[in-house]
């Protein structure tokens, strides 16, 4: 009868720990653009926003560690949310409009180069669909700089 009971107390144990492991929690840290602690405070809301049980992004090192459980909408959500609202993820570029709307002292430099393959040089293309077409048709894609 004993073993049957430390039986039973093993099994309670071992399910226990089934339904914890299921909501897993995870935490990663990649890169996302940005500059200021403004920009800190909009990465690190737009992650909440997305489900992100903890985030705290680095000014310094361009690093948001974020920790999120998995069976929510997972880490493609709250990259996508954070480009959103304008900063650049792995992935996920932010929209110009979104880019744009951001205080000054929150532009960073963008890596992706923005310039549709038939504008030269430092030209911007106007919107973004510009370099979707074969090679520009219209020229006038290109914003002068
Ligand atoms: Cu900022």
């Amino acid at each position: 009868m004993k073993t049957v009971r430390h039986f039973s107390i093993l099994l309670a144990c071992f399910i226990m720990t089934i339904s914890v492991s299921a909501q897993k929690v995870k935490t990663e840290s990649f890169k996302v653009s940005g500059e200021c602690g403004m920009c800190k405070k909009k990465i690190e809301s737009a992650a909440r926003q997305a489900g992100a049980t903890h985030a705290s992004w680095s000014p310094e090192t361009k690093v948001l560690k974020v920790t999120y459980n998995v069976n929510g909408g997972g880490i493609s959500a709250i990259r996508q949310t954070i480009a959103n609202s304008g900063y650049d993820t792995p992935g996920y570029k932010a929209p110009e409009e979104a880019y744009n709307s951001l205080d000054e002292c929150c532009k960073y430099p963008r890596e992706v180069n923005t310039a549709a393959p038939c504008c030269s040089g430092k030209e911007e293309m106007k919107d973004s669909k510009c370099a979707e077409l074969p090679v520009c048709q219209g020229k006038d894609c290109c914003k002068k700089s």
